[in-house]
């Protein structure tokens, strides 16, 4: 069975490989090396060109190489009635949580305000400020959302969840549903995107949801940058209405070099890697919804097409 491999965002040499160790049997295609298309099955993709999987007419599984999949939906032209699947990972996920609990602790330590004083060799105390008087809140209570909160609240904040189902999650206050949007922004001092991006999900982060905060909040955007209105969060930083921002993604990636995020002093940028999937460690996952398809067995970690993640 023919299975091709689209990406940009991996060394797909390096994927193929894992793929052939794990299945030698399977005839692994890097694109554009496709060959007949009508012999592609299975193609395991991030950010696929549109109407790259419309032409293989026999496919019968969509694999993402990562957690999200608004890419792959992106495409007006994608077959959907062949199933999508996507990454769950333990790895990925904890890489997730530490990404969440560095920048949290970097705010919640006043390590941004201790830096600046470094360098003007400032010897200044700053009050401390207990946990328990934060209110980290998560937008996204999913794989990586439920594991974040989990962490975090061993470390004393108080906890705060916004999804689209009600949670139940220990030591976590859960809000659901549009209607709970605002009751939950005006609790968090800290607010984190863990939302995959769908049209509901899109420009969640604007200047109306922002100014709903408790001044001072901090943005930690480590799921898409298509959730974050750029302009209005600048806004909202130059007020002094926010005391920073983490952003992980963004609308553009890379992000352009004359970009206002690259060199604003409260913005710290990391380049998309707050959780990558690894070959060696997601492959044999991969490889078993391949077999999964082939054997007619349920596929795992399915996408729901209408609910769009
Ligand atoms: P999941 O699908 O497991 O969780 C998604 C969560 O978002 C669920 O709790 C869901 O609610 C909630 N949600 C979805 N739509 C809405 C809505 N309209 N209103 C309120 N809540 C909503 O996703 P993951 O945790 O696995 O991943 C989340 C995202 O993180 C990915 O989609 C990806 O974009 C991003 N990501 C980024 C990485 C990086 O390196 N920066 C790495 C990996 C992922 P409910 O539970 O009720 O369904
Ligand atoms: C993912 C990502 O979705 O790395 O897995 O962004």
């Amino acid at each position: 069975m023919a299975v091709l491999i689209y990406t940009k965002a991996h060394d797909p040499a390096e994927w193929a490989d894992e793929f052939r160790k794990l299945a030698p049997d399977l005839d692994i295609r890097l694109h554009p090396n496709t060959g007949n298309p009508n012999e592609i099955e299975a193609a395991v993709v991030a950010k696929p060109p549109h109407g790259l999987l419309k032409s293989f007419p026999n496919l019968k599984l969509i694999h993402a190489f990562g957690a999200g999949v608004d890419a792959i939906l992106a495409d007006p032209t994608l077959p959907r009635h062949v199933p999508l699947t996507r990454v769950i990972d333990d790895r990925l996920t904890v890489a997730m949580t530490e990404y969440v609990l560095l920048h949290v602790l970097r705010f919640h330590r006043q390590v941004d305000a201790m830096a600046a004083n470094q360098r003007n060799k400032s010897w200044k105390w700053l009050p401390p400020v207990d946990a328990a008087e934060r209110v980290i809140g998560i937008m996204g209570m999913g794989t990586l959302g439920v594991a974040a909160a989990q962490k975090l609240s061993q470390f004393g904040f108080q906890l705060v969840s916004w999804s689209r189902s009600l949670k139940a999650v220990d030591g976590v206050t859960s809000f659901h549903g549009e209607e709970h949007l605002d009751s939950f922004l005006r609790l968090c001092n800290v607010l984190i995107c863990l939302l995959p991006l769908t049209p509901q999900t899109r420009g969640i982060i604007s200047r109306r949801t922002l100014s709903l905060l408790p001044r001072g909040a901090y943005i930690i955007n480590a799921a898409r940058g298509g959730h974050v209105v750029e302009a209005d969060l600048l806004h909202a930083l130059d007020s002094e209405w926010l005391s920073g921002a983490t952003l992980d993604v963004f609308d553009e990636e890379p992000l352009r070099d004359n970009h206002p995020f690259w060199t604003h002093p409260k913005v710290t940028v990391t380049p998309h890697n707050a959780a990558d999937s690894i070959a060696a460690q997601v492959a044999p996952q991969i490889v078993d919804n391949i077999r999964r398809m082939q054997q007619g067995q349920p596929l795992l970690r399915q996408v729901d097409y209408s609910r769009g993640y």
